[in-house]
């Protein structure tokens, strides 16, 4: 329908030339000293997490089964998170009983911009998403971020210009 992106949800050229061995999933703890936080410092007010409170909130995550996916490309030669995004999911019993996916805590480190990684990591979270079945897509962004989102299958809401959305 005309709600339906038509914009491929990743470029084959892309993805075709790298290894997706890099494309990993958090895994724990681990992360705290590989930089994670740090990264996400970039974003937004992370403030003080201790290792407990990280490691906590992360297992609560974790057994929330299908309903967090915290994805990092890491740097395996510095051993640091260089890039992160969440694909969060929303159970509804719309459409079915359907599940609404967002793309949540999307960042790249300052340091390794201009290499294609928000694209990579974006593209990752789409394919992601449409692999464990959500309905639909969506994120909030400021506006200077909606040319990139829309380059990548986002398309705005009527009247809602900062939230965008890919169908599936
Ligand atoms: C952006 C992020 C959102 C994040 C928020 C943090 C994307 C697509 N959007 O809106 O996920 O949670 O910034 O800012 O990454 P805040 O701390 O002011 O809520």
């Amino acid at each position: 329908g005309p709600e339906t992106s038509d914009v491929p949800l990743y470029d084959p050229k892309l993805l075709a030339g790298l290894d997706w061995g890099d494309v990993t999933h958090m895994k724990g703890g681990g992360d705290y000293e590989r930089g994670f936080l740090q990264l996400l410092a970039q974003l937004t007010k992370v403030g003080d997490i201790t290792r407990e409170q990280f490691e906590e909130r992360f297992e609560t995550m974790r057994r929330c089964s299908g309903h967090y996916y915290v994805t990092v490309v890491e740097d395996m030669d510095q051993g640091k998170v260089i890039a992160s995004a969440t694909l969060a999911c929303e159970l509804k019993f719309i459409r079915g009983c359907a599940t609404r996916g967002r793309l949540e805590d999307v960042v790249v480190s300052d340091q390794y911009r201009g290499r294609q990684l928000g694209k990579l990591i974006v593209t990752t979270i789409n394919l992601l998403a449409r692999h464990v079945g959500c309905y639909k897509l969506g994120l909030d962004c400021r506006d200077d971020m909606k040319k990139f989102y829309s380059s990548l299958g986002y398309a705005s809401e009527p009247g809602n210009d900062n939230t965008m959305i890919i169908r599936f």
